[in-house]
This record gives C-alpha cells, structure tokens and sequence, in this order.
C-alpha cells in the first residue's frame, strides 16, 4: 500500500484531471486479429461495426496508426517489447518465444506488474492463444515467462489453443490446405470462439472489479483472421453488392520492383475449390464480405466486454485501448494477406480512452505506431517509463487531438524489408531474389491508393527518407531457417 500510494503522488495528471483524485486506473487492452481500419468510425461506409463506432465516440481515434511488423507474433512482440525488431526473429511469428530473454528491462505486462499491477492475458495476445507453445500450442513452455499473472484461453469445444485459433463452427479444426477461408454458420454467436472470449473475459472482469489493487487485462479476439467465419446473420447484415470494388489499378500486381508476393497464408492455408478471387469477381466479392462479416462479428463480441464494463467501471477508472495487431489487404496490389510493406498492411485501429480524456470522439490524424503504446500507457498510469523504449507516449493527442506526430512511422519484414511512411510519403526498401535492393516510393498526396512508385522521380525524397531509415540499426544476426519458415 505504502508504494502504491508513493506511486499515486507521482503520478502526472492523467487528461483533464487532478491524478491525486484518483486511485491508480486500470487497463483493459483489447487487440483485434488482423483488423484493418474497416470501422464505420474510420469513415468506412460499408462497415457494419456499431459497437466499435460507440466506444470510438468516447475515446480518441487514431486514424494513422501503424504496426511494425504485418504478421501476428512479431507485431505482438513490437507492442509487448515497445521496441522496433532487433533481431531477425523479431520479424517473424516466433520471436517472443526465441528472444525474450534477450529483451533486457522487461516487457510491458512484466513492468507493470513490477509496478504493483496484476496482469492478465486471456485468448490472443501473443502468437499463441493461451501463451504457450509446443504442439497445438498448449504443451510447450510459455511465451513470455514471468510477465503474467495469469494468462489463458477459455474452455471451448476447440479444446487446442492451434484449433481455437483456426477454428471453424462448433469446434471443427482447420485442415490446412483443405478447409475453406469462409464460413457462414447459421447458428448463435457461441458457434465460433470470439463468444467465448467475451463470455470468459467478462466473468473475470467481474472479479477484477472486486479486487483493490489495480490491473491489466489483455483480451485477444480471434477475427476477423482467417478464416474468415462467423454466424451467419454477420454475414446479413452485408450486401456484397454494396462492398465497393476496387480501382483496376488499386487491383493490380506492382510493376517491378515491387515487394509483392504471392498471399501464401489466403491461398495456400485453405482450399479454394480452384477458385482464385483476383480472377473471379464473384469469388472476390464474396470473400471481402466474409471479412467485414467476420468484423462485424468481433464488433459485437467486443461490444459486451464494454457493456460489462460500463456497468463495473461506472466511475471510468478505466484505460481501454483496442489495437489491431496490423491490416490485411483485401486485393490491394493483388494480395490478400498482410505479409508486405503496403500501406493497408500496416495500417490498423487504435482508440484509447483515458479517464478525463476531453474531447471525446476527436480523431488524431497524427502518425503513431505500435510502439507507442507501452509508453503511453505507463504514462497515463503515472508508471515510470524504460529508458529504453523506441516509442513515445501519445499523452499530447490525447490532450489535443490536433497535436502532431512526434516522428514517422517505420515497419520491418523479412531480414532486408523496411519502410517509413510520413504524411506524404511512403518508402519501402526490399531485396530481390539476388540481392539486389528494391526501391517504391508511393506520394499519398496524389496517390492515395499507392499506384504509382515515383521513386525515379524523386531521388531527392528517396534519399532522405533512406537516411532517416537508416537511424535504426539493421537487424543484427541472420535468420534461422527455422525462423525464416515460421514467418508465412
Ligand atoms: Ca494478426
């Protein structure tokens, strides 16, 4: 209590309010699997998202917010480090596991949990549902070792952390390279796992609540990932008609170079029944409806932990964050996965409401990342801050929503991939299959569909952006073949 207390006089006035007044918040940090910014609160018009549109009209709105890394664990070990990747395997799936012990003062959870927080994961926050490893993901060692207080899946007909991942309706495992990428079960929001989490994490925010030391819950939701399921009446509420197509030209392989590739975890993860959607309109519609379906599924599951929360929290003593762990591109550039450098990839949601937080709803235009949350969170919670964190507290667009970027945004893929995006400009530099480096550039002012690589026209921004890239060390050691595997 005495620390607790001597933490309380330090704290640093949380938005709008007199910290002295208030017991130390908690926080509840909700990440949403592979969600790009298809929220009717981003101004998407065919989204169908009304709880996530509420609780963005008491928060504030990220509307650039970027990830480091386009692929679940490494953009999970970015948030949880609150550090750019170092290390080959921290671009890929497996880097929390092989590198934690490496990551120096600590992780997010395990710092605030030296600062008197208990510290919860429920279903996916690290790669792995539940946090373990091994096989089917549930007999191996833990992820990240002493950061939680506890950290767990629920109990579900899925049964295996791996199945619940991939899980089809009422239990059924994928079968990779089989099963279909979309399902519409005509069934209760329970056929499919995201249910469940809501259903544990608001049973145990019931418990919290009773609890006088304060706590940090992460709830992982499962969609929309693929596949890309969800009861059917999601499905309703969507008119493929109405889902805009894309441009031809926002359609179109990149001429080379180009860091495209070939969507191995859509196409080859599932069985297409010979079906090939950017060959197929019909196939292509019905797949971009089976996303905003399966969005608008997690949507009303997310819905009833703020519900529940509401009613716990009357006071608002709550930090809520909800985070996608990065985009996916639906098509764009003849892609569909994330596992690339492209704007729609790195791109995700990211609404923080903080107690006292004035001008609810105001959105942020300001450059952010993923790193900037582990900072932003032990500053509004009146937590020291490591020094040795690549990200900066979003304090000032919480407190203006006009204030700007404190830099640009930086994402990483495979050993030689990176980018930096500003408001204007996107770089993104790659190795070709004989080494040779790929330069695109891409001017959202004129080109917000990124059609275009100006890079030859422009070697004046090319050259400064490569320099500004260059800040950050390269990745130190090369990758594993076991590390390079696990990535698609
Ligand atoms: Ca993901």
């Amino acid at each position: 209590m005495k620390n607790l207390l001597a933490v309380g006089l330090l704290l640093s006035a949380l938005p709008g309010t007199h910290a002295a007044d208030r017991p130390r918040p908690n926080v509840l940090f909700i990440a949403i699997d592979d969600l790009r910014n298809d929220l009717g609160a981003l101004g998407v018009a065919h989204a169908r998202t009304p709880q996530l549109d509420a609780f963005a009209a008491s928060a504030r709105i990220f509307t650039h917010h970027y990830v480091q890394v386009p692929t679940c664990g490494a953009s999970r070990a970015a948030l949880l480090r609150g550090r750019y990747p170092s290390v080959p395997a921290q671009v890929g799936n497996g880097g929390i596991a092989t590198t934690h012990s490496s990551w120096g003062d600590g992780n997010l959870p395990a710092w605030f949990q030296r600062h008197g927080y208990r510290t919860y994961a429920l279903g996916k926050i690290t790669h792995h549902p539940g946090g373990r490893t091994g096989h089917l993901w549930n007999d191996g060692p833990e992820e990240l070792p002493g950061s939680w207080t506890r950290s767990w899946i629920p109990t579900t007909p899925w049964k295996e952390a791996e199945h619940l991942m991939h899980g089809y309706a009422n239990g059924v495992p994928r079968i990779p390279g089989k099963t279909p990428p979309l399902e519409a079960f005509d069934g209760p929001d329970s056929a499919y796992p995201d249910a469940w989490v809501a259903d544990e994490a608001v049973k145990n925010l019931r418990e919290f609540a009773r609890s006088s030391e304060p706590w940090f819950f992460a709830v992982g939701f499962f969609k929309p990932h693929l596949p890309f399921a969800a009861p059917k009446r999601y499905f309703d509420l969507h008119d493929p008609q109405k889902i805009p197509a894309l441009a031809p030209a926002a359609a179109a392989k990149p001429a080379w170079p180009s860091g495209w590739h070939p969507s191995g975890e859509f196409r080859k993860n599932y069985g297409h029944g010979g079906r090939e959607p950017d060959q197929d309109a019909a196939y292509t519609r019905e797949v971009r409806r089976a996303y905003a379906a399966s969005v608008s599924y997690v949507d009303a599951q997310v819905g009833r932990l703020l519900d529940a929360l509401k009613v716990l929290d009357p006071a608002g003593n709550t930090i809520v964050v909800v985070w996608g762990d990065h985009g996916f591109l639906l098509g764009e550039h003849a892609i569909w996965g994330k596992h690339c450098l492209y704007e729609n990839a790195l791109r995700s949601p990211l609404l923080i409401r903080a107690p006292g937080l004035t001008q609810a709803g105001a959105t942020s235009t300001a450059l952010v990342e993923t790193v900037d949350i582990f900072p932003t969170l032990t500053d509004l919670c009146g937590l020291p801050t490591p020094a040795q964190l690549d990200g900066r507290s979003l304090r000032a667009q919480l407190d203006r929503p006009a204030a700007p970027a404190a830099k640009p945004a930086r994402a990483f893929w495979q050993d030689a991939g990176r980018t930096i995006r500003t408001d204007r400009w996107r770089l993104i530099v790659t190795r070709a299959n004989d080494g040779a480096p790929q330069v695109e550039l891409f001017d959202y002012a004129h080109d917000p569909l990124e059609t275009r690589n100006v890079a030859a026209a422009h070697a004046d921004i090319v050259s400064e952006l490569q320099a500004q890239l260059a800040l950050v060390p390269p990745l130190q050691a090369p990758a594993s073949s076991a590390a390079r595997k696990k990535k698609l």
